[in-house]
């Protein structure tokens, strides 16, 4: 029976291995195969004068990369990968590798990102690229476990829309019958929605889509986000959940990816520690004018640039609250004493954002007005502003880039390393 290659050990005495060849050298009248599988990899050594013609003959035809299986006796060889080899008895050929091969896999050759992702297939066989996409899935289950730990709802929302959430302009449309319809940018006015259906907490780990014209490295056109939305709770409440979330979200890696981490040869692995810091809009502006030329004036985005400055300065993962209300969407909760600023905040990592989210607007009357005064038509937001007159409680929420969570955790240099098929401007195969 077949079983994984770390559990291949000396005193197992026979195995039988399934895996690809990583790597081949023939010395004339030895051999050595390493065969590679999820789980690890082994020599196989080939002594030819000792081993079945059948295996001579299979050992002449293989190429990297095709899928075997080996059966032999194990030994201990302490030079070799984990300190076993293994002499075959049998050299099954299950299915023959093209050569040559779109990427080498054994990475002593640098690839480019493109070529990486042209053979996704071939690039993710690296245990060290694999390792990536372990965390991220390490990741995913921590935080589904806590917002069900937490009593959240995992709820799943339409991803056909027929308006817009994020403001206009970063929409794909798509044809839908004979009805106008797009991609959605953000589950946000369905899980507002779910407030008014009494759900109390709900969490969504889905995809987005914009359909922004950035080509940047941490901006993709299909992203997948992580929304909550918790009724009675305000800004305050939905941060303090955020930055328990990444803690709890840190901690796990850390506990139980170590291996995949030294994989990764990631050194600035840290776990931050919360509190946050928590910074006012206006003194983030302060800080990036010490050093911006052109400096950032009350209403302006922080751009890229700023953001570069401000992370410097704070050094670890910190939130930017108190936004002015012009550039926040129509859903933020203004200031009840100063309505130029309202109750959204960002959570950000020194390199860039990775989550907004506010209070919301509960109230149907300065909902519609909001709406209005963004230049937005209420009209098409009836479905929305519907549930609004009967019953909706306050509430309050955020959306977390899935991706640029793990872009930053693991100081990966692009977001499409941290996808496994990532969508941009340029990209839509494979
Ligand atoms: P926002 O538009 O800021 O807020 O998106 C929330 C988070 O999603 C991630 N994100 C992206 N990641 C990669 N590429 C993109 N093009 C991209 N766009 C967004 C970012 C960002 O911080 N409805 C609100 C959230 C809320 O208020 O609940 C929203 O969508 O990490």
């Amino acid at each position: 029976m077949r079983i994984p290659i770390q559990s291949v050990t000396p005193d197992i005495g026979h195995a039988d291995v399934c895996g690809w060849v990583h790597e081949v050298r023939d010395l004339g009248g030895l051999a050595f195969f390493l065969i590679r599988d999820r789980t690890g990899i082994l020599q196989v050594t080939i002594p030819k004068k000792k081993v079945p013609e059948a295996v001579l003959a299979a050992i002449k035809r293989v190429s990297r990369e095709s899928v075997v299986r080996v059966t032999g006796t194990v030994k201990v060889m302490e030079k070799a990968p984990g300190g076993r080899e293994l002499v075959p008895d049998t050299f099954e050929i299950v299915n023959l590798a093209e050569t040559p091969l779109p990427l080498d896999v054994s990475e002593k050759v640098g690839v480019e990102l493109d070529t990486r992702l042209d053979a996704r297939f071939l690039d993710v066989r690296r245990p060290r690229v694999a390792a990536v996409f372990h965390i991220r899935s390490a990741a995913m289950h921590v935080m589904n476990d806590y917002f069900h730990k937490k009593g959240f709802i995992g709820i799943t929302t339409p991803k056909i829309v027929a308006a817009a959430t994020e403001g206009g302009t970063e929409l794909f449309p798509i044809a839908y019958f004979d009805k106008e319809a797009f991609l959605n940018q953000s589950p946000q006015l369905y899980k507002q929605m779910m407030m008014a259906a009494g759900f109390e907490k709900v969490y969504e780990i889905g995809p987005i889509f914009r359909a922004e014209e950035h080509n940047t490295t941490k901006h993709l056109n299909e992203a997948t986000s992580i929304d909550i939305e918790v009724s009675y709770a305000d800004h305050l409440e939905v941060m303090r959940i955020l930055e328990d979330l990444i803690v709890k979200t840190y901690e796990y890696v850390n506990a139980t990816c170590s291996d995949h981490l030294a994989n990764i040869e990631c050194t600035n692995f840290t776990v931050p520690k919360a509190p946050f810091a928590r910074l006012p809009y206006t003194e983030a502006i302060e800080i990036a004018a010490k050093k911006i030329a052109e400096p950032i004036k009350f209403g302006d985005d922080i751009s890229a640039a700023a953001e570069h400055v401000i992370g410097d300065e704070m050094g670890a993962h910190y939130f930017i609250v108190d936004w002015p209300s012009s550039i926040r969407p129509y859903y933020a909760m203004p200031y009840e004493d100063d309505p130029t600023i309202c109750k959204a905040f960002d959570l950000m990592h020194p390199r860039m954002e990775l989550s907004s989210g506010a209070q919301r607007v509960h109230q149907h009357n300065l909902l519609v007005q909001q709406i209005a005064k963004k230049g937005l038509n209420p009209e098409s937001f009836e479905f929305y502003l519907k549930p609004f007159r009967y019953g909706m409680p306050p509430h309050a929420g955020w959306g977390l880039g899935a991706d640029r969570l793990i872009m930053t955790m693991l100081g990966l240099s692009n977001v499409r390393e941290a996808v496994l098929f990532p969508r941009d401007m340029h990209r839509l195969v494979p």
